[in-house]
């Protein structure tokens, strides 16, 4: 098995980014509790995102969700991110709060709403242009509830054409993501459903446009660390989406529910090349703190990916093939369940402090005073989707 020093130079460069979202209140439909220290603009969001960088060095930048990050100076917005820190990052669209996007939005029917939801696309890429962004995500709410509504056919032609618009707007810099999901807010069929639709979709676009994996979006039992590995082999896993899911599309903290499966995709990029330092997957969160607070929530998350990337490092790959080799089916299996079950705890901590960096930064936060002090500075924060 290598040794934690051999796998520092590859935890020193792990990047994870942060949605702005994360920090708002969030619920379901059934009620959004608020939590005292909430912020109220983006610029709040930012300070809080920051604040997660600052005490793990994990989390370089930001992600915004446009409109709910609207601001009127995106370039001003950049700088208030450098000045603490980070940088903003990945642009996400949202055509899925606005009454035209009822009956869908790059797949309607109607030629005037698709050409809003561009419209709303070419917006995002004007921002990336202001905020130094590199990627558009694209996710969509589009789809239907009832067979027969719409014809399936005629929305795949519909969103390959939108796609194809604003993948032609981008600069050669930039990249377009598009993430897929199986069902939610559409019930009987959503326009991207699977990877496959996804991966479909991007591959006549062109080279800069990728899949986006969101880890809570597959129906319960997928084998999600097998997409994994073929988005990796086929050079278009563009990024993730981390959250954990029990039932639905939870969007709890990442590693919470099935860490075993966090492993084994850690172990699919790995084996992927997806952590080498000329690899073009980005690693970011998609969570709501709905009942805890969000900024020890965060941090809570990017040390859970941290300590199972070290996991994931540890496995030895030789033993590995070796095993593998001569079918030897137990022995091979043995060397993932090691690295899987070794306790990097101790390691890491040492290893943070090392570099300037809380040992436990949990524990830092908490005695820091930092959320008691939010609490009585910020007061009405406001629900994740409407912060601005
Ligand atoms: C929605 O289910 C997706 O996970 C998207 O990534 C979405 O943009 C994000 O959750 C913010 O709502
Ligand atoms: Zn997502
Ligand atoms: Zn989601």
């Amino acid at each position: 098995m290598p040794r934690f020093a051999d796998i520092t130079d590859t935890l020193a460069r792990q990047a994870i980014e942060l949605p702005s979202w994360a920090f708002g209140n969030s619920g379901t439909r059934f009620k959004v509790f608020s939590t005292p220290g909430t912020p109220r603009t983006p610029e709040e969001k930012i300070a809080d995102a920051a604040k997660v960088h600052e005490l793990t060095g994990l989390a370089p930048t930001v992600a915004l969700h446009i409109p709910w990050d609207t601001v009127d100076d995106y370039a001003a917005l950049g700088r208030h991110a450098r000045e603490l820190g980070v940088e903003l990052g990945t642009i996400n669209s949202n055509t899925f709060q606005d009454e035209d996007y009822k009956f869908g939005s790059l797949t309607h029917s109607d030629a005037r709403i698709r050409q809003k939801a561009i419209d709303a696309h070419f917006r995002c890429l004007d921002i990336m242009h202001a905020t130094g962004s590199t990627d558009l995500k694209i996710w969509l709410a589009d789809g239907t509830n009832y067979p027969g509504q719409d014809s399936l056919r005629a929305r795949q032609d519909r969103l390959a054409e939108s796609l194809a618009t604003i993948y032609e707007r981008l600069a050669p810099h930039q990249r377009l993501v598009l993430e897929y999901k199986f069902f939610e807010p559409a019930f009987y069929h959503t326009d991207v459903p699977d990877w496959g639709t996804s991966l479909a979709q991007v591959s006549a676009l062109g080279d800069r446009a990728l899949v986006c994996l969101d880890t809570g979006h597959h129906a319960p039992g997928t084998n999600v660390e097998f997409i994994v590995m073929q988005l990796l082999r086929l050079g278009r896993l563009g990024s993730f989406d981390f959250n954990s899911r029990f039932y639905a599309d939870d969007d709890l903290i990442v590693g919470a529910a099935d860490p075993f499966q966090l492993f084994r995709i850690l172990h699919e990029v790995v084996a992927g090349g997806g952590l080498a330092e000329d690899s073009a997957v980005r690693f970011m969160l998609d969570q709501c703190h709905n009942i805890e607070d969000k900024i020890p929530g965060q941090i809570r998350s990017v040390l859970n990916v941290q300590e199972m990337t070290a996991r994931a490092l540890l496995v030895d790959h030789a033993a590995l093939e070796k095993a593998q080799a001569s079918h030897d089916v137990l022995a091979a299996n043995e060397v993932l369940m090691d690295a899987f079950q070794t306790d990097v705890r101790g390691e890491l901590a040492a290893w943070r402090e090392s570099r300037g960096l809380p040992a436990d930064p949990m524990r830092a936060y908490a005695e820091s005073g930092h959320q008691r002090r939010l609490a009585e500075q910020r007061v009405g924060g406001t629900q994740a989707g409407w912060g601005a």
